[in-house]
């Protein structure tokens, strides 16, 4: 809880506007000059002038702020305002001070305060890159520099635990999950602020952590048996196959641009490394379906819906070769479909960027396409329909 107020103090401070500052100048004033002659400040700023006469009496005149203020010699005084307005200003002596004094002046350079930043930084990329019984790794992207952290917690959209806030700003960001429970599952979103104070939240996700056990031993897939997949890896088929239900299976895997329903076409599944995967799938009701794609680390959590039909979109990291991914009904660790597929290397350069632009960004672009050709045809409409009116009314 205090590292929580720690980190809302923090933010506070963050949020607070850049600009808005107290300047304070020592101006010193004597025949016939000031020095500094000319100050600088930025728009908002308040202003704080201490006016120091080293011989006689001067004043300080700046009229454009309704400051006026005699300087008694050898003496000073403070003056106060707000720089509300950008601009540039002269201010002069005031007070007659010899034969130099006409051309004791200065000038004011009120800069104008930058467009205040009210963009939030976009996430994407969000990875679970490593995890064990008791820890997990998360790395993700800003497209702008950022203060991440990411908040989890055991039960859907409830996050009680947030890891520290990121020191620096940056854009490629890693949270670690500590003192997690042995196969358990969190569910977990990123949190990122500019200095400008504008926040983001990621989407949910999830993952399951190890369990206590060494379960790696049991990781050798064991597929039912399926005549549109092929598993080389099955070393432990002891198992005669009496399940109670069909398990969790996969029914479709695709990418950006391409489907493939896996009882047509299972032998030429590829994709480039960095592109979405979307699958589909089956299992039982409300089961928690259990994603790895191998040889990653990744490993995803969805769950079924009432149907029993569930879905996975997302990027894991997979390098380019022949991969794998097993899925699986949590409680039913036994019952795995495989599929085997190929990462091809990255093509190019644009390919890697679209893959890695968040999801929400590609609905968002959709969206506006939209927008635009609706607005097009409405406007269409609206003149024509404008034209017959137009056309009626000058036969009258
Ligand atoms: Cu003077």
């Amino acid at each position: 809880m205090y590292r929580l107020i720690l980190i809302a103090a923090f933010w506070v401070i963050l949020a607070a506007p850049a600009h808005a500052a107290t300047q304070t100048v020592t101006v010193t004033a004597k025949q016939f000059s000031f020095s500094p002659s000319t100050i600088t400040v930025n728009e908002g700023d308040t202003v704080k002038l201490t006016l120091v006469s080293s011989d006689v009496d001067h004043g300080f005149s700046l009229s454009a702020f309704g400051v006026n203020a005699n300087i008694p010699a050898g003496g000073k005084t403070t003056v106060t305002f707000e720089a509300d307005t950008a601009g540039t200003y002269s201010f002069s002596c005031s007070v007659f001070c010899g034969s130099g004094h006409g051309g004791m002046t200065g000038t004011l350079v009120v800069k104008e305060a930058p467009a205040p930043d009210t963009t939030a930084p976009a996430v994407s990329g969000v990875r679970i890159s490593s995890f064990t019984d008791t820890n997990a790794v998360i790395s993700w992207s800003t497209d702008e520099a950022a203060f991440g952290q990411v908040e989890y917690g055991t039960a859907s959209g409830a996050y009680t635990e947030v890891t520290p806030l990121e020191e620096t700003a940056s854009t490629a960001h890693t949270a670690s999950l500590s003192n997690l429970s042995a196969g358990t599952t969190y569910y977990f979103r990123v949190k990122v602020q500019d200095s400008a104070g504008n926040v983001t939240r990621g989407s949910e996700s999830s993952l399951t952590t190890e369990e206590e056990d060494d379960t790696n031993s049991n990781r050798n897939t064991n597929t039912k048996t399926n005549d549109n997949k092929n598993n080389n890896e099955n070393t432990n088929s002891a198992d005669d196959d009496e399940p109670s239900g069909d398990g969790a299976s996969i029914a479709t895997i695709g990418g950006e641009d391409q489907t493939f329903t896996l009882a047509s076409n299972p032998s030429s599944i590829a994709f480039t490394v960095g592109e979405q995967l979307r699958l589909t799938g089956t299992a039982s009701a409300h089961a928690e379906v259990i994603i790895e794609f191998c040889c990653s680390v990744t490993r995803y959590t969805v769950v079924a819906d009432s149907d029993g039909e569930w879905a996975f979109q997302g990027t894991p990291s997979l390098d380019s070769g022949d991969q794998t991914v097993t899925v699986y009904e949590r409680d039913r660790a036994d019952e795995k479909d495989v599929v085997e597929f190929v990462m091809s290397e990255e093509s190019d350069a644009t390919d890697s960027n679209e893959a890695s632009d968040d999801e929400t960004e590609d609905v968002g672009g959709g969206g506006f396409d939209n927008a635009v050709v609706w607005i097009i045809i409405v406007g269409i409409l609206l003149m024509i329909g404008a034209g017959a009116f137009f056309a009626r009314s000058m036969r009258r």
